[in-house]
């Protein structure tokens, strides 16, 4: 009898170690631009601040093939729109998928004429976040509820073991 309170009693910490281990070891895909891809339109420099990204993150540029294309650049490459030098990468298919697998600064432009003047370039912070995240402490308000919901459930079970057995 106490085995079993002592089971169901932990089962959401189980599942909550689970979903938050999981959590920690998903890499995510970002489509830049959101639902609008990469064209001349975007704020791109909004769009970069709206997400945290991680080392093993994946960034999505869909577009025309032939209309755009996606380099990475340096960061001075970057400001001053002149790919004539500091080009790291070049991605031209129209669905370039771009695994960012190092913790620094990314900065990405187009390189068609104008367009990175334009507004088609921005840059991004790389956090080594996957692995950190592992080492940060759980939320305190997430693990009181969980406790709160334990000695709940517990106590339900109490409860309907002294209906079901006096
Ligand atoms: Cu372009």
């Amino acid at each position: 009898m106490e085995e079993r309170i002592v089971r169901y009693g932990s089962l959401p910490i189980i599942l909550m170690i689970c979903f938050s281990s999981l959590n920690g070891t998903t890499s995510e895909v970002y489509t830049v631009g959101d639902e609008n891809g990469w064209n001349s339109e975007v704020d791109y420099v909004s769009w970069s601040q709206k997400y945290n990204f991680s080392v093993g993150d994946v960034l999505e540029f869909k577009y025309n093939k032939g209309q755009h294309n996606a380099f990475e650049v340096t960061e001075a490459t970057y400001r001053s729109c002149d790919a004539s030098s500091g080009v790291l990468a070049k991605y031209e298919t129209g669905d370039d998928q771009v695994k960012l697998t190092e913790s620094k600064k990314y900065c990405f432009i187009c390189n068609v004429t104008g367009h990175c003047l334009g507004g088609m370039r921005f840059e991004i912070d790389v956090k080594a976040g996957n692995t950190s995240n592992n080492l940060e402490p759980t939320p305190s308000p997430n693990s009181g509820s969980t406790y709160a919901f334990e000695r709940w459930s517990l106590g339900l079970y109490l409860f309907a073991s002294a209906v079901l057995f006096n």
